[in-house]
């Protein structure tokens, strides 16, 4: 699954290219017992089954061996840091990124003593951490240079500013009743940076007000967002 995923698009274009090296490990292959059990029953009894810590610590053992280095190592798991924008661009310095990822109940808590952060893509309970890995991985690329097109669509990404993205009109002008706003056609390249700022913040003001708390905005911005805030 991993595997394919990594093969399409944005991601599995830079892999070609060798922007990014991307090494998939099975767990299995770290085993020492003839049914290669990667899981076994929680202690204290309960549903489910939890991850082994010995396989995961020797395929630790092994990219360290690998990659000459000690790793970041990312436990994605629903009990992690809620993954951001300013999360990936952090880790996107990291020479050397580790996804673990979890299965059955999840990994056995002695694994969190090799784990530099848990992460986790949102308040909802996944069959495993791998999809979770592959959204990290594919918001991490975005900022390594050169996989991205155009690096300034990335420095533009909503987000990267802390705030909502403003909407996205293509051709054609008019669709059934509906008209592209005349500043876009307008060609009047300060109106429509005018026009998206106010558009991104008031966005942002009446979906996650809460964003603007820690948005990095400029004087213009501010300005526009009191006069919205005015408007409510
Ligand atoms: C998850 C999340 C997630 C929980 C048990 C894997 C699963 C299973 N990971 N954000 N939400 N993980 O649901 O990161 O082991």
């Amino acid at each position: 699954m991993v595997e394919a995923a990594l093969r399409e698009g944005v991601v599995g274009r830079a892999i070609e290219r060798g922007l990014l090296d991307v090494a998939i490990h099975d767990l299995r292959n770290f085993t020492a017992d003839r049914h290669r059990s990667v899981d076994d029953v929680p202690y204290g009894g309960g549903p489910g089954m939890v991850m082994k810590p010995e396989p995961i610590f020797k395929a630790l053992d092994a990219i360290e061996a690998r990659r000459g280095g000690r790793p970041t190592v990312l436990l994605t798991t629903p009990q992690g840091a809620r993954f951001t924008q300013a999360a990936a661009e952090r880790y996107s310095s990291r020479p050397n990124v580790v996804l673990l990822c979890g299965r059955y109940e999840g990994v056995d808590e002695r694994v969190l003593s090799r784990v530099d952060e848990e992460v986790s893509i949102g308040d909802y309970v996944l069959s495993g951490g791998e999809l979770p890995a592959l959204v990290v991985i594919d918001a991490v690329a975005r900022f390594v240079p050169g996989v991205v097109g155009d690096d300034q669509s990335v420095a533009e990404d909503s987000f990267s500013r802390g705030l909502l993205d403003f909407p996205h009109y293509t051709r054609p002008a008019v669709v059934g009743a509906e008209r592209v706003p005349d500043v876009l056609l307008s060609g009047n390249h300060a109106e429509i940076r005018r026009w998206r700022k106010r558009e991104s913040l008031a966005r942002t003001l009446a979906r996650r007000p809460e964003l603007l708390e820690s948005a990095a905005l400029d004087d213009e911005e501010r300005a526009i967002l009191e006069e919205l805030k005015r408007l409510v």
